[in-house]
This record gives C-alpha cells, structure tokens and sequence, in this order.
C-alpha cells in the first residue's frame, strides 16, 4: 500500500468509519461487500494515527430491527441484514475500535447516511447525533472510510458536506456493493458534484 494517500489528522478532524459489520464484511454475511474485509487494517491504521493525532475516530453502526421497508421482505431494496442484537449487525471482529458508535436505522428507517435516517413511510428526517457529537469537538474536517462506497459512504460524505464539513473519501478504504451496475460509478460523480474530495 505504498501509494495510500496519507491523510494528515489534527484535533479538528473525525475520521468516520462506516459500517464495518459482519454482515457488510464477512463473506458470510447477509449483505457481503467484495473485499469488504480488505479495508480493516487501513482503517486500524488511520484510526491509529488519528488518535496518537488527537484526531476523533467514530464509527456507525447500521441496526436495524427485524421488520422493516428497508428489507425485501417488507418490500423494501435490501435482505435482511444488520438486525440488532445479531452476528451480522456486530462491528467486524478485527476491526480496532478507538471511539464512539453511533447506530442508524434503528427504528425501521433506511439510515443510509450516519448523520440523518429518513422514514421510508413519513420521510421524516431523524438525526441519529453524530452531527452534535463532532460538533461538541469542534471538528471541521470528515475523512469516510467503510462500507458500502456507492450507499452508506457516499450519503455520510454528501450529508458531511451538507453540514459544512471539509469532507474527503479515502477510496482504497471502502469498497461498493454495487446493487445495479453503474452505482459506483454514478456514487463517486455525486460525491465530487457535492464537493466531496475522493482520494
Ligand atoms: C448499507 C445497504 C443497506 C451500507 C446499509 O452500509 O452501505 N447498504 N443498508
Ligand atoms: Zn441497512
């Protein structure tokens, strides 16, 4: 990994892990991300820098209860996956956890970005407190890294962007899912769009 850009942490900066979960990145899991378990020792290693930095690392959680529209059996995009309390919805076993965690989609929503969920149903918009929580430590700079690039990565960053964060992708950190060709691709285009960095 010689070519790995290096990201630069400070205390204003978050290193914000997604969805690193058994289910997204063990190929066991409901909702495998190829490769997903290749980006675990980057990201222990930027999570490393970022705390010896005075940096911030969080992590999101995708945890989701067990009947939702968010799954194919309630018509929903996606199998069954995530489902608190469960295998799948457990952070990655080797993942190095050295911060807060903050859960999303848990009350039925979608919750693809960790800043907000939206009820499929109402299209109400729940804040799940990562914004508060970066906020209260004065962080101004977002580095995403995590699962799935072209879903949870891409909405964190767009969102990140959103609120004002300067907000940057490390690629070699994520993988995509891919659900329909073309995702990824279309995913990197709306974040640049957005003013999101890719790295
Ligand atoms: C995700 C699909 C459904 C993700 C979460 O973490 O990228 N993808 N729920
Ligand atoms: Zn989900």
């Amino acid at each position: 990994m010689a070519d790995t850009p290096t990201i630069q942490f400070d205390p204003a900066t978050a290193l914000v892990v997604v969805d690193v979960q058994n289910d997204f990145a063990d190929p066991g899991g409901a909702l495998y991300v190829a490769g997903g378990e290749e980006t675990i020792p980057l990201v222990n290693r930027l999570a490393a820098e970022a705390e010896a930095a005075g940096a911030t690392a969080v992590y999101t959680q995708d945890w989701h209860p067990e009947r939702t529209p968010h799954f194919d059996t309630d018509g929903g995009p996606w199998p069954v996956h995530c489902v608190r309390g469960t295998w799948g919805a457990e952070l990655h076993p080797e993942l190095d956890v050295r911060g807060p965690v903050v859960r999303k989609g848990t009350g039925g929503e979608d919750g693809y970005s960790g800043f907000h969920a939206r009820d499929p149903q109402s299209g109400e918009e729940i804040d799940t407190g990562l914004h508060a929580l970066l906020a209260e430590r004065g962080i101004r700079r977002v580095v995403v890294v995590g699962l799935a690039r072209d879903v949870c990565v891409k909405e964190t960053a767009i969102d990140a962007r959103r609120l004002g964060y300067e907000t940057e992708v490390l690629l070699e950190g994520t993988r995509p899912v891919e659900a329909e060709p073309g995702a990824d691709e279309r995913a990197r285009r709306e974040m640049g769009e957005a003013g999101v960095t890719l790295r």
